[in-house]
């Protein structure tokens, strides 16, 4: 059946919405969970959308999960144990596997996700769920960091916006025991939505996560896709204080793992941290830079 002549769009955020032309509609299903469907969209290949939110896409998946893996996987100087929330996609593992881990758990609410992607977008986790390095779990992250007894060098939340389901990946008692699951030097890092269309979202992100770590740092990407297009990601250090490696530092960590990558590289990863001033102003609680209000407020 062609859908030539629709188009999706997803439920408004403060009033705002964009939309994709879809060829064909690939895959639709109910999980207990949520509404899972694949697209065949004309501006980005096929895309994952659950519960009308678009999760990912061919063209443009790269960029959020490089920006989500490699950040704190470069910026980690040896990660050997890494711990996937959500991404049941496979686009986040595939980018863990291609550092030298030892381990990569990854624990995904919703077994049709991964059925889903496995079969419409199998060039997202290409391979990655056959890797023997790989332990993927079928089951409540937030429960799995409270029972487990394994130590992480990173952990990485790849969910979906704070609403339903992932509104407990975005509490101070998920964070806190995300905390006691990494080892000495661990990362933290999360997807933290739109800055302009989930500010408010951002704003609190970042409050909890700094009542938990002693230093946390947001980082944008622009991911076509998304609402907004304008990306943030939240990274938390479980010791210290986050000081970004030396681009020579990690010209030399990307250089040693042999990793192709289409968005990240050594500049953009310490470019990423420079923020415009209205979401550092919001990183640090206050709602606006005088005389510059941002949309939807
Ligand atoms: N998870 C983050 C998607 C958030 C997009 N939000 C939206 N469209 N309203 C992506 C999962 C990719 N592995």
């Amino acid at each position: 059946m062609s859908d030539a002549g629709q188009w999706f769009a997803e439920p408004p955020i403060r009033g705002w919405q964009q939309r994709f032309q879809v060829r064909e509609r690939l895959f639709v299903g109910d999980s207990p969970y949520q509404h899972v469907e694949v697209l065949d969209t004309v501006p980005f290949g096929r895309m994952l959308t659950l519960d009308g939110a678009a999760q990912t896409t061919e063209a443009d998946e790269h960029v959020y999960h490089e920006m989500l893996v490699h950040v704190p996987l470069f910026q980690h100087p040896t990660p050997r144990r890494v711990l996937i929330i959500g991404g049941g996609d496979g686009g986040t593992l595939r980018r863990v596997l291609q550092h030298p881990v030892a381990l990569a758990v990854n624990v995904e609410i919703d077994e049709l996700v991964v059925r889903a992607a496995r079969e419409h977008l199998p060039g997202i986790s290409a391979g990655a769920f056959d890797d023997p390095r790989a332990q993927v779990i079928i089951g409540d992250g937030a429960h799995f960091l409270q029972e487990t007894e394994l130590r992480f060098d990173v952990i990485l939340v790849d969910s979906t916006d704070p609403v339903g389901a992932a509104k407990a990946l975005f509490s101070a008692d998920f964070f806190r025991s995300a905390r006691r699951a990494l080892a000495p030097g661990g990362l933290y890092a999360m997807q933290s939505g739109s800055p302009l269309l989930q500010s408010a979202e951002l704003a609190e992100v970042a409050r909890a996560l700094a009542s938990v770590f002693p230093s946390v740092r947001t980082y944008l990407a622009s991911i076509p896709a998304y609402p907004g297009v304008l990306w943030s990601f939240t990274l938390a250090a479980r010791d210290g204080a986050l000081e970004l490696p030396p681009q020579a530092e990690l010209e030399r960590r990307l250089a040693a793992s042999g990793i192709q990558t289409g968005y990240y590289t050594p500049e953009v990863h310490r470019a990423a941290f420079a923020l415009p001033a209205f979401v550092a102003a919001l990183v640090r609680g206050e709602p606006r830079v005088a005389g510059h209000p941002l949309p939807g407020r």
